[in-house]
């Protein structure tokens, strides 16, 4: 396959309401999107990077000068004859998986889509449907917590995931607990928490919890590895794998029992397998973790989430519940807290590209 033109732009969609983390509170996402011309045919993809430094160190901005000025010229008009070869020639920057990520999809996308295949079978999924839960931000008050957790079960969400950070931790999960004894419940700390806090964490044990997902350094295993020793729930790291190589450190130390898998932040839908395999290989079960993507990104979730190992529910909602406009619409119909997996060729869904034009933050970058 040969990359003739990319063309690149700085998305701006409005959340359907405020999404709070123990990083900051969010009103928008800003991420990036590409449109890719190959010799083989074109198509949309997304590299999901946050509009600041507060999940990973990559931005808007970042992703924006990497693909333009690093992944771009290595790939343009080059003969690209796997996805191996893909990788191959991006090894030469380190980091900035987000940005990868885009080039990965995009060559996904068009591959699956020249096979007449669907991308989620074109990367060894076996589902029809996946199962979904939600992550509810950090809602500040008790109340409006448990209204959010019943709206959440009322529309079937299979599990529940609260974000939480020191001083809304234990209170928000006995309080969920009181209301709805037998919900599947986890929390996200978002690294909110050092080891200096094992006694809090360890008073979650009683709350059965599924996981608990980063409770340390963003950039830490060592430590988690401690931690776990500790704790009977689950430790589930996040931010803290990159790598098919983090997560065999992250099992070889014994740091967590769950691995939360997102492409984008592992450089892409080739090693979000390969790590997939390998936790497969040791018995550790994953699910496809999610960044607010728009449903461009999505689409690749819930490709990625129908392959066997993705055991637990993915984060992935329907985008109403995340914008008011997203970029394929319609997009995913939550029905018994499930999502169906496109069968049609490559991603399965169409770009609104009126909308596309609209969301669009100053010019689009053509990369000839
Ligand atoms: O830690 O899982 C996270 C969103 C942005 C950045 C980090 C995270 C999240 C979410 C959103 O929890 C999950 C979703 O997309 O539904
Ligand atoms: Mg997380």
């Amino acid at each position: 396959m040969k990359i003739e033109q990319i063309e690149l732009r700085h998305v701006r969609l409005v959340h359907t309401s405020p999404f709070e983390t123990s990083f900051g509170r969010f009103t928008e996402r800003h991420t990036v999107i590409l449109k890719v011309h190959a010799d083989i045919g074109t198509c949309y993809a997304e590299a999901p990077s946050l509009i600041g430094p507060y999940y990973t160190y990559e931005t808007t901005q970042t992703t924006l000068h990497i693909i333009q000025d690093f992944i771009a010229p290595a790939l343009l008009h080059h003969e690209i004859d796997s996805i191996m070869d893909l990788h191959k020639a991006l090894a030469f920057i380190r980091g900035h998986n987000i940005a990868k990520s885009g080039l990965d999809s995009a060559y996904y996308h068009l591959i699956s889509a020249q096979a007449g295949r669907s991308l989620a079978r074109y990367l060894g999924g076996t589902r029809d449907y996946i199962d979904v839960g939600i992550s509810i931000g950090i809602e500040g008050n008790l109340d409006a917590l448990i209204e959010r957790v019943d709206w959440a079960l009322r529309k079937t969400f299979k599990r529940i995931k609260i974000k939480i950070k020191p001083g809304w931790d234990l209170e928000p999960v006995r309080s969920i607990r009181q209301h709805f004894a037998d919900v599947p419940l986890m929390v996200d700390a978002n690294s909110a928490y050092t080891l200096d806090d094992v006694r809090m964490l360890k008073k979650l044990d009683k709350y059965e919890l599924m996981m608990i997902e980063q409770p340390l350094g963003y950039d830490d295993i060592f430590d988690h590895s401690k931690l776990q020793r500790q704790l009977d729930t689950p430790i589930c790291l996040d931010e803290s794998i990159h790598s098919v190589a983090d997560v065999q450190e992250a099992i070889g130390l014994g740091a967590c029992k769950i691995i939360n898998i997102k492409l984008s932040r592992v450089g892409g839908l080739f090693p979000a397998v390969q790590i997939h395999d390998l936790c497969q290989r040791h018995g550790m079960p994953v699910w496809c973790g999610g960044m607010f993507e728009s449903a461009i990104g999505k689409a690749d979730c819930v490709a990625l989430a129908s392959l066997p190992n993705f055991t637990l529910p993915a984060d992935i909602a329907p985008s109403d519940r995340y914008f008011i406009r997203d970029l394929i619409s319609p997009f995913i119909v939550l029905e018994d807290g499930q999502i169906k997996v496109p069968t049609a060729p490559g991603i399965g869904f169409d770009v609104d590209e009126n909308f596309l034009q609209e969301a669009t933050v100053g010019d689009v970058l053509v990369l000839p």
